[in-house]
């Protein structure tokens, strides 16, 4: 069966501001989606708070706008309950870095196989453009009265130290690099980090497509904008540890290339696949270890009720042992 993109739209009226990255990366999903054939009924997309809180109102499929910085948990539980599910979370920097820092850290432990789409823009969009945590020391934005007085998060950094096994960095204004990406990232078995360049152009007056595409940076002998975004797809780069593992020089000389490529900002920007280890088992796996029927038989498809209606458990036990008499 063809999947058509527009089975993964909604009617909902779009109110982020005109230029805004956001709708490159809401018509990327859609597209990977269709592309991979996966159901609308068997997506779930959660959101955090801000102009990015806002992606689920705009992609056919169960769509779950929870609260400030907390996609992760619900993401996470979803998938457990029901592992049959794609499942993405999708945060601003603000959301995911910010206030969701701790589910950030914390999920890189588990490995559960979702994917978490990160809309960097390096600015709170929604609350009108106060420094986030990936705007670096010393970088004044038009919305910010003084210079940056925080240093900025690294998120790919992050998501290496936290236990990731797929990180990747994409471009908001780039919607075929963006589609390739996030199918990588949906197919990953485990947890996949997607860090998007997200143009801000209401707030964030540094980022912005111009300077990723380099027109101020023009080569002398060309006379021609030098892009800053290079894909890592077209060099010799090699992100993917083996299911086997690699030997440990081998696997030292990887990490080290990768946070090489993790620190380039400036002239040149990496984007494309920086890390995709196939040699660390899921969550799902590990609890399968325990549970052999979990896959057949997880939690959200269990019968809770027999053929008339009746609860299959009965709390009253349980309730029993708790009461605490005289
Ligand atoms: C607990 C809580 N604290 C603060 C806010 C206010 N708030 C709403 S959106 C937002 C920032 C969103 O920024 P970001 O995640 O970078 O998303 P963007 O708007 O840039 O997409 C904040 C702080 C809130 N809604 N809830
Ligand atoms: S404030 Fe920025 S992130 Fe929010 S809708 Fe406008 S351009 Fe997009």
């Amino acid at each position: 069966m063809a999947f058509k993109v527009a089975e993964y739209k909604t009617d909902v009226h779009i109110d982020w501001c005109p230029g805004c990255g956001d709708f490159g990366i809401t018509s990327a999903l859609q597209q990977a989606l269709a592309e991979l054939e996966i159901e609308p009924h068997n997506v779930a997309l959660f959101s955090g708070i801000g102009c990015s809180g806002k992606f689920p109102h705009y992609v056919n499929a169960y769509g779950i706008h929870t609260l400030h910085g907390r996609p992760l948990p619900f993401a996470i539980g979803c998938k457990l309950a029901n592992p049959h599910l794609t499942v993405i979370a999708i945060s601003g920097d603000g959301d995911g870095l910010g206030i969701g820092v701790g589910h950030f850290v914390n999920a890189g432990r588990r490995n559960v196989d979702i994917t978490y789409i990160v809309a960097n823009n390096g600015v709170y969009g929604l609350t009108k453009g106060q420094a986030s945590p990936t705007l670096r020391l010393g970088l004044k934005t038009k919305s910010l009265p003084k210079p940056n007085i925080n240093e900025g998060i690294n998120p790919l950094l992050l998501a290496f130290a936290s236990g990731y096994t797929f990180i990747a960095r994409t471009y908001s204004y780039d919607v075929r690099h963006q589609v390739e990406t996030f199918k990588q990232g949906i197919l990953h078995r485990g947890l996949a980090y997607i860090d998007v360049l997200q143009g801000c152009p209401t707030y964030n007056d540094l980022w912005t497509k111009d300077w990723y595409m380099g027109r101020d940076h023009i080569d002398p002998e060309t006379g021609k904008p030098q892009p800053r975004l290079y894909r890592l797809e077209d060099t010799d780069y090699d992100p993917v540890i083996p299911p086997e593992g690699l030997s440990k020089e081998e696997y030292e000389a990887r990490v080290a290339r990768f946070v090489q490529k993790a620190l380039e900002w400036g002239d040149r920007i990496p984007i494309g696949v920086f890390w995709k280890d196939e040699s660390v088992s899921t969550y799902e796996d590990r609890i399968r270890a325990t549970a052999p029927t979990y896959l057949d038989l997880p939690p959200a498809l269990r019968p809770i009720c027999d053929e008339d209606g009746r609860p299959l458990t009965d709390i009253r036990k349980f309730l029993d042992e708790l009461r605490v008499t005289g």
